[in-house]
């Protein structure tokens, strides 16, 4: 029996080594090495370009502080941009400063936004700050305008990325609320904010609200809903993004017990939770709102649990961290293609897709069970980092000799 495991795998290997091949062609090898290689920064969850042309780079810390990163990359100083650190907003685990987006104007206006956690009584909340009127260089701390909060049964799943579309709308990933099992039945409840991606418009005010809610939002004007809801149905969305050249909207949906699974975000769409986790079925709502959408990719958990989908030559990892779609010039073999990671197995892949299926997808780094991928960022070239929790910020680089991979 012994012999008879290793020879019928050989064989099964063999079947699929042409398709393997063929997939592994689409996606490069490439290499990471530190992008600023003698800066010290704690807990990087978002690295943003000013878009105002002065080529700086915002690193928001989940501990409540933006730095300015050196334009030499060799410099070991960064200047310190905006500190909430005495607020707490870092407590534990997923908590903290979330998310940083700049204002599409914000060389005029020098408004940009920050998500972060609060505590007694736990919340996210969403605020407007602007830079200060003396130095370009620092936020002023006094021209805070909340304005979103959410109150959080628990303190995971808190979501927290924030981005501004070519529509001029700021988009909001907000958790389900956390816990296990979505237990107030949060992502597919239309009158809670959480468990969604939000869209609204920072630059006008609808009724009391703080900013406004774009009439074409799916459920703007509906009783019964809120209008803020651009999709819904999402256990907690860690990153997402715009494909620059198309538009698209990426989200990775972290998983429960078995399946991370990355969403093209459409108007109104319902992504499943807590009725579905990736293509699978999961437990029951009360609340009923199909179609539910499947994700473009899963994975699972396990190597077993792999060979329930049709993504088995997929590695396992057990929590998503969505990144980008490369539109940068430096490595052309990775253009067009999605670059995702795992936070807890290290492992960073890439995908292609046609807008039906998945044409290609694998591994283009080598895992690190170390390397806790904890954010992607995307610079004005569209050239890519990896934010590493430890404190690192990584780039890609083509290797200067073919992989033994
Ligand atoms: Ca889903």
């Amino acid at each position: 029996m012994n012999r008879i495991l290793p020879r019928s795998l050989s064989i099964a290997a063999s079947l699929f080594l042409p398709f393997v091949l063929i997939a592994a062609e689409a996606i490069p090898t490439l290499e990471l090495r530190p992008a600023w290689p003698n800066l010290k920064v704690a807990r990087p969850l978002a690295l943003e370009p000013a878009p105002d042309g002065s080529g700086r780079l915002f690193l928001a810390e989940q501990v409540g502080r933006i730095l300015i990163l050196p334009k030499n990359r060799a410099a070991t100083n960064t200047l310190t941009f905006f500190d909430i650190t005495a607020r707490k907003t870092y407590v534990k685990d997923e908590e903290g400063l979330l998310g940083l987006a700049f204002h599409p104007k914000f060389k005029a206006n020098g408004k940009f936004y920050v998500f972060y956690s609060q505590q007694e009584p736990l919340r996210s909340v969403v605020s407007e700050f602007t830079v200060s009127k003396n130095d370009p260089n620092k936020a002023d701390p006094a021209s805070e305008r909340i304005l979103l909060t959410i109150e959080r049964p628990f303190w995971n799943h808190d979501g927290g990325a924030l981005l501004f579309g070519k529509d001029g709308y700021l988009y909001i990933s907000h958790g389900d609320g956390g816990q296990r099992d979505d237990p107030n039945d949060n992502a597919q409840n239309l009158t809670t904010l959480l468990g969604k991606i939000l869209r609204i418009d920072v630059d006008s005010r609808t009724g009391p609200l703080a900013y406004g809610i774009p009439k074409d939002n799916p459920f703007a004007g509906r009783t019964g809903t809120r209008g803020e809801i651009w999709a819904f149905g999402l256990r907690n969305v860690w990153r997402m993004s715009f494909d620059r050249e198309t538009g698209g909207l990426w989200a990775a949906d972290v998983g429960q017990d078995k399946w991370e699974e990355i969403n093209l975000i459409a108007k109104g769409g319902n992504y499943g939770w807590k009725v579905r986790e990736g293509f699978h079925p999961w437990k029951e709502s009360a609340h009923k709102h199909s179609p539910y959408l499947d994700p473009v990719l899963e994975y699972a958990h396990t190597l077993a649990l792999m060979k329930e989908t049709s993504f088995s030559e997929h590695s396992p990892g057990l929590s998503i961290t969505g990144g980008y779609v490369y539109r940068g010039k430096k490595i052309p073999a990775l253009q067009g293609a999605y670059v995702y990671g795992d936070y807890k197995s290290g492992t960073i892949w890439a995908l292609r897709y046609d807008g039906k299926k998945v044409t290609a997808n694998g591994q283009i780094v080598k895992p690190n069970p170390v390397r806790t991928v904890a954010s992607f960022a995307e610079d004005a070239d569209g050239e890519l980092y990896v934010l590493l929790l430890s404190g690192q910020i990584l780039e890609f680089a083509a290797p200067i000799k073919a992989a033994s991979n």
